[in-house]
């Protein structure tokens, strides 16, 4: 069969040199699992299973260990690591995989095939890992009839009508992804849930996949509809103070867990784009998430509850701006929630746009855990027809400063739970797979979900490490190769925010699908996009003046967060157009005004997709025939969608700047 991308990052194909495979040999003789528990048997057989394929030799599992050479489990009391750490130490010429838990054991088990997979040495190999954040999950926007909201890689892999009885085996291989880059929850449904979940007859169809993840160390969670008693028929409402529907909550908690018995509780989004919520009734995020808490109460379970809210009434208010939102609605609640509440807060304050600034919840709510929200699907970053790595995006939020407690407050430390001391910490990521032979359409999308798993594991890893590991355990490990598509990942988000939102521009893609450009839609007819299109193009200038002289969303950070931005001067070009509305003539840091620097990123993006295809046909003889010809045939999309961008954005634009395209660059394709 043809490589089509089927087996991810664990492709463990033989490793070509025979004496880089005799030096692994030499360490990998046998292997000593003397740990109880299935995911500790995991852990055996995965290892097994890629050694034979990395090594071309089957090793066996003995009881112990009489000579030296071999790879030892072991698990004992290391104060140095947490519940899911562990350390690969070269001990007395045995590799000793060491954890507190089982877990660990399996998370140190992939560590030490990666290690293979990306050439390293065994040698003197000395590992210390524990994962920073406790929660480290997926989220599905899969709904029961198969489709998935924002997913471009076809449909659910989630098959509700064959459950529980059939079990696909491809929920066993998307286990074992997860388990590999460190992913331990994932919630199978949108957010925008239906109550059947919540049926006996689905909680079945879910427990049946919770047993396959098991193994890998991976807990279920649910999204929950906030109005499931009443639709359901359990209660007359779904006012969470009403003893009816606490104890409707209570019941099918119990029921819950009675089916699921290390279920990881729910996810929900109330009050937000037409779902139902407490505010329905008067009462606030913190009255609904409690309620829930109080049901999960006798059960490890915790509640996460979605801070992306936001709501029409800003449409007649001068000031409106849809940044503001969620911060209004949550900040005041600090305090208020239940210990067993997480608030999961997406990166930026608009929506998952090509660029954002940080949230500026984060480090607003120092009493209350707050999780991240990342998208690895991409659907402001053109779908499955774009390369682009979003590592880079992820890292620049996490990096981003607060400084509520000073310098060095920065997101990961508010995400993490060190800058707070969060009791509970989470990082989650909107899932990009479906039931494409590749699991994510585009082949290099797979480097996202990668990529997701590894920095929710340790924030700390620059991208492009991650990068040059997975173009490693995917791709191909020749030099060129690998240095040539590590760049190519490494520029590639920047280039995406060029030819479609340079400067700080957001939100002006097509409306409803969100695929394209679409800046014209000045006034949309949905009255929750009050100020939608938020570039404010007038014969003047363009951006979104967010300083105390328009809507005051920048009001919303810290002094020093503010001082960055405040000034347009100072306010650095990547960032531009999200606080100020710039004239046209302004005269930039790179010596252009703003209208020439906004045409030079238009057309210097396009250029740039033209460089990314020559780049990746240099690679053309090392790369599996298949994946070189879809991804190729992908950039080739993805130069017209460029053109198409540049063309609509430009010449749109250029109705209000009434200035010329600079000389040196051709005129738009289109008209
Ligand atoms: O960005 C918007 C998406 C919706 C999504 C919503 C959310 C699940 O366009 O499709 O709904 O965000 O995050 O709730």
């Amino acid at each position: 069969f043809a490589d089509d991308g089927y087996r991810l990052w664990l492709k463990y194909d033989l490793i070509k040199n025979q004496q880089e495979r005799e030096n692994y040999a030499r360490l990998t003789k046998f292997i000593v699992a003397n740990v109880q528990g299935e995911i500790a048997k995991t852990a055996s057989s995965e290892l097994q299973l890629g050694l034979k394929g990395l090594l071309g030799k089957s090793v066996p599992v003995v009881a112990t260990s009489k000579s030296t050479g071999g790879i030892i489990f072991q698990l004992s009391e290391n104060k140095d690591l947490n519940e899911e750490g562990y350390s690969i130490k070269n001990q007395n010429g045995n590799i000793v995989i060491n954890a507190n838990t089982e877990k660990g054991i399996l998370y140190g088990t992939f560590e030490l095939l990666r290690s293979i997979q990306t050439g390293k040495s065994l040698t003197n190999i000395s590992i210390i890992s524990n994962p920073k954040i406790q929660y480290r999950m997926l989220n599905h926007w899969d709904n029961p009839l198969g489709t998935i909201e924002r997913g471009y890689a076809g449909s659910s892999l989630w098959k509700w009508y064959e459950l529980p009885e059939n079990i696909d085996p491809r929920y066993k291989d998307y286990a074992r992804a997860n388990a590999s880059i460190g992913i331990n929850a994932t919630v199978v449904n949108n957010v925008n849930a239906s109550a059947r979940f919540m049926t006996k007859e689905y909680l079945l169809k879910v427990k049946a996949l919770a047993d396959v993840f098991r193994p890998y160390g991976i807990k279920v969670f649910l999204s929950i509809n906030f109005a499931a008693p009443k639709i359901l028929k359990g209660a007359k409402t779904s006012d969470p103070l009403d003893p009816q529907v606490r104890a409707w909550w209570q019941a099918k908690t119990q029921e819950i867990y009675s089916i699921i018995p290390d279920f990881g509780g729910y996810l929900v989004k109330a009050n937000s784009e037409g779902e139902p919520g407490p505010q329905d009734f008067g009462r606030t995020h913190a009255d609904g998430a409690n309620m829930l808490a109080e049901a999960l109460k006798p059960y490890t379970g915790v509640v996460i509850w979605r801070a992306f809210v936001y709501k029409p009434s800003s449409k007649d208010d001068p000031k409106g701006d849809r940044y503001k939102e969620a911060y209004k609605d949550f900040k005041p609640l600090d305090g208020q929630f239940d210990k067993k509440v997480i608030v999961q807060v997406k990166n930026g304050p608009i929506d998952f746009q090509p660029r954002e600034p940080f949230h500026p919840l984060f480090g607003a709510m120092p009493k209350t855990p707050l999780a991240m929200e990342f998208q690895i699907t991409q659907e402001y970053l053109g779908f499955t027809t774009n390369l682009v790595y979003l590592a880079p995006l992820f890292k620049e939020c996490l990096e981003s400063d607060t400084y509520v407690k000073g310098k060095g407050s920065t997101v990961a430390k508010v995400v993490d739970g060190s800058l707070h001391n969060y009791q509970l910490t989470a990082i989650a990521g909107v899932a990009n797979t479906g039931s494409d032979r590749n699991w994510t359409g585009h082949f290099m999308s797979q480097a996202n979900w990668y990529a997701f798993g590894r920095l929710a594991w340790n924030h700390e890893l620059s991208s492009e490490q991650i990068a040059n590991e997975w173009v490693k355990m995917t791709l191909s490990h020749e030099v060129k190769t690998v240095k040539t598509v590590t760049k190519l990942l490494m520029e590639s988000r920047e280039n995406y925010v060029n030819f479609t939102t340079p400067l700080g521009l957001h939100h002006i893609m097509g409306q409803g699908i969100h695929f394209g450009p679409e800046p014209w839609l000045m006034k949309s007819d949905r009255s929750d996009w009050a100020s939608a299109y938020y570039h404010r193009a007038d014969t003047l200038g363009i951006g979104f003046d967010r300083t105390k002289n328009g809507s005051e969303a920048l009001l919303l950070y810290t002094p020093e967060v503010q001082n960055q931005w405040n000034d347009p001067a100072k306010t650095p070009l990547p960032y531009l157009l999200w606080f100020h509305h710039v004239a046209w003539k302004t005269k930039l840091s790179t010596g252009n005004t703003l209208w020439d620097e906004l045409c030079t990123r238009y057309y210097t993006g396009l250029a740039s997709v033209k460089e990314m295809r020559k780049a990746w046909n240099t690679v053309k003889p090392n790369i599996d025939k298949e994946i070189f010809e879809d991804v190729a045939g992908r950039l080739a999309v993805q130069e017209r969608e460029a053109v198409w961008w540049r063309d609509a954005c430009v010449l749109y634009f250029q109705q209000y700047s009434k200035m010329p395209i600079p000389a040196q660059f051709p005129k738009p394709e289109r008209s």
